[in-house]
Formats: structure tokens, C-alpha cells, sequence
């Protein structure tokens, strides 16, 4: 018997099994559209041990960790039997992301990862990091996966080993255990935050498309787009126009992209986004809401001004600080909706509200003026109509 091994590797389950069963709790609202919780629903400390660490005391007498994960983060989510899946995003200590299906009873605390993390079809040696998938059941049966797959750029000078390129990757499965890897989505720009809408859209597939002209910059892309796509075995972005433009001092001066797939309700199709703009500290990033028309997904009928969700508190810090990141949320039978969002690149998290909260949310939520002026405007013209209602 190695005592030492014996020891930590009982610490360490306990640990790890405290922090899965520890229950999770909302917090008070402030602004009554949506509602934190209060525990981050996946980090890397959720990781298997399996994963990390030779269980074999000969082989790792100190039970010492053999493979370092540095987060979780942006996972797209579906129901799936009953169950609410995340399609986490790992992120090793090596730098490399990968997938990993993360399962939930009920949405908000208690996920566990599968026993394997998820083995993509290995189509293309270099292909080098994967990540930020987005989850749709299509109406054609199949269960989409896009995702970014990213790799050094072949037109890199000598030397610089940093610039990259990234494309859209596709995969599909009826499972989540067979996954049928499909062409890479062909496009005259690079892609990244690409999503495929849940309908056929006059009787073909419809993306949502982020334009970029180079890896990080999105440059002469204007915001987010929409393609029509005959077949997605053989996908290949023809003709682009944008549908959620940039502007200057915005939330999404800088850059936008859609996050999962929107949501189907009565009023509109209902769409979470991210923003970027740049400041003194960095880049920001936040969320924000819009709604699309239900006979023409690709028509804007509200645009609530501002974000959504921004980074706060411990959410502010993190490998990528300022940053909130989704692309995932799942609406239930009930209309509750549970958004999943990572915090500064490094931990998941969940918000909930639901879609009659969400939807006045986007329909009475004035528009950005663009300008401070407009701002103000609106700002006296809610204070005249509440005029009579005070007291
Ligand atoms: O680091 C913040 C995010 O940056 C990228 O998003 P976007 O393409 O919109 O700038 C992605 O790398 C994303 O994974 C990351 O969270």
C-alpha cells in the first residue's frame, strides 16, 4: 500500500466530488430580466481525475497530475433525453482545446463530464485547435456541430509563428457518440462564430456568418451575416450580406458574432449575440439580445440598446479578462430559458430567465441613438410618461 498515493488520491476524489454535488443557488435580481446563479456550473477542477492523473501508484507514486487542463469555457448546450448537454470547451494546459460533453439533471449545478472527451474525426493534419462549437437540431434530423478549427497561416512569414487562420469546422451526429465529420464550410473570408439557424429557410440551410479579414481583426466584416447554403455535405458561403451591422461607440464597435442558434417564439426569433469593443484595459466583451422576424430570420425587428450580460465581479478576471462568451442556451418546454456563458475564457456559468421576460426585454428596450444626445432624449421621454405614476 503507497500511503502518499492512497492519501492525496482520497483528498482529491472527496474534493472533486464536494464540488459536483455542491448545489447551486440564484441570485437576488437587480434588473428582473434574467438571474445569475451564483456557482461557475463547470471549471477545470471538474475535469475528471481519470483524465489528469495515473490512478496507478506504481507508475505515479506521488500521484502527481500528468495532464494539466486550464479551463472550461465556451460550451454550446442542447436538451438532450431529458438531460441538458454542454458541448464544453477544454482548454488543456498545452494551449490545445478540445470538446467534452458535460451532462446536467436539471441545468445548474451537478454536471459531469462523459467518460471520453469527444473524438472529432481527425480529418486534416493541420488542423491545430478546435473550439466554441455551436449545437443545432436540425429540422432535417441531424444534430449539427460548427465550430472554429484553426490553423497556422500557410502565408505566414518565416518567423512568425503566431498568425493563424480560421474556418468553419462541421460535424454532425444523431448520438453524441458517432460523428460524422463534414467539408469544412468554404468562404471567401476567413470564418469564425459561425451558427446554423434550426429550420430550413425556403427550403435551404441558413448560417449566420461572422466575416473576418484576418484571424483576430474583423476588419472590413461588417458584423454578423447570413448565407443560404444549398448542402451542408458540400457548404460553401456564395453570397453573404449583413444582418447586424457594427457602428462606431457601440457595445459591438469593434466586433460582434452570434452565439447559439436563436430561439422560436411567437413574436420573433430570439438571438444572443457578443460585442467587442476596445478600451484602455483591452478588449470588452459582452452579451446582448435581438430579435429577427419569424417569416425572415435574417430581418431585425429589435435591438435593444446596450448589453445584456457584462462581465462583473469575479466573472471581470480571468486568462482573457473582460470577457463574457456564449454559445449556448437551452429553452424549456416552460419557456425557461438557461443561458450558458463562460467568464474570461476560463469557467462556465448560467443565467436564467425565460422567453416572455426575454422578448419584452427586446420589444421595449429602446434602440441605441447612437449618439449621448439620443440617449438623453430617451431617458425624458421615459421620465414624461412616468410622470403620472409618481408619487
Ligand atoms: O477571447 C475572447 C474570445 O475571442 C474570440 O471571439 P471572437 O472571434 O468574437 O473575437 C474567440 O477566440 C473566443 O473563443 C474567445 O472567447
Amino acid at each position: 500500500m503507497n500511503t502518499l498515493f492512497e492519501q492525496r488520491l482520497q483528498a482529491l476524489q472527496q474534493e472533486q466530488e464536494r464540488l459536483l454535488q455542491r448545489p447551486n443557488k440564484w441570485e437576488e435580481e437587480t434588473n428582473g430580466i434574467v438571474r445569475r446563479y451564483r456557482y461557475p456550473v463547470l471549471t477545470a477542477a471538474h475535469i475528471p481525475l481519470a483524465w489528469r492523473y495515473d490512478l496507478n501508484p506504481e507508475t505515479n507514486p506521488y500521484c502527481l497530475e500528468r495532464i494539466g487542463v486550464n479551463a472550461c469555457l465556451n460550451s454550446g448546450a442542447i436538451k438532450w433525453n431529458g438531460k441538458y448537454l454542454l458541448m464544453v470547451r477544454v482548454e488543456g494546459a498545452d494551449r490545445k482545446s478540445f470538446f467534452a460533453v458535460a451532462e446536467s439533471p436539471n441545468g445548474v449545478d451537478n454536471f459531469r463530464f462523459w467518460e471520453r472527451p469527444v473524438a472529432l474525426p481527425d480529418t486534416d493534419p493541420e488542423e491545430t485547435n478546435v473550439y466554441d462549437m455551436r449545437l443545432t437540431a436540425h429540422e432535417d434530423g441531424w444534430i449539427y456541430g460548427l465550430f472554429c478549427s484553426e490553423r497556422h497561416d500557410p502565408k505566414a512569414a518565416p518567423g512568425d509563428l503566431s498568425s493563424a487562420v480560421a474556418k468553419t469546422g462541421i460535424v454532425r451526429t444523431k448520438d453524441f457518440l458517432h460523428w460524422e465529420r463534414l467539408p469544412d464550410l468554404k468562404s471567401r473570408s476567413q470564418q469564425r462564430n459561425v451558427v446554423l439557424h434550426p429550420e430550413f429557410v425556403g427550403g435551404k440551410y441558413a448560417l449566420y456568418t461572422r466575416p473576418q479579414d484576418d484571424f483576430i481583426l474583423a476588419g472590413g466584416g461588417e458584423g454578423i451575416g447570413w448565407a443560404l447554403i444549398d448542402d451542408m455535405t458540400q457548404a460553401e458561403v456564395k453570397e453573404e450580406r449583413i444582418i447586424d451591422r457594427r457602428y462606431y461607440h457601440t457595445i459591438k464597435e469593434v466586433k460582434n458574432g452570434e452565439g447559439p442558434h436563436p430561439i422560436k417564439t411567437p413574436q420573433g426569433w430570439l438571438h444572443l449575440a457578443h460585442g467587442v469593443r476596445g478600451c484602455a484595459a483591452g478588449l470588452r466583451y459582452v452579451l446582448y439580445l435581438y430579435m429577427t422576424a419569424l417569416d425572415d430570420p435574417a430581418r431585425v425587428i429589435a435591438q435593444p440598446a446596450g448589453y445584456f450580460l457584462a462581465p462583473q465581479g469575479e466573472e471581470r478576471v480571468g486568462d482573457v479578462s473582460n470577457v463574457l462568451f456564449s454559445n449556448g442556451w437551452i429553452a424549456d418546454e416552460d419557456g425557461t430559458v438557461y443561458i450558458y456563458y463562460a467568464s474570461s475564457d476560463t469557467r462556465m456559468h448560467v443565467a436564467v430567465s425565460d422567453i416572455p421576460r426575454l422578448v419584452d426585454y427586446c420589444l421595449h428596450t429602446p434602440s441605441d441613438g447612437l449618439r449621448s444626445a439620443a440617449s438623453v432624449a430617451r431617458i425624458n421621454e421615459l421620465i414624461d410618461r412616468n410622470a403620472t405614476f409618481m408619487h
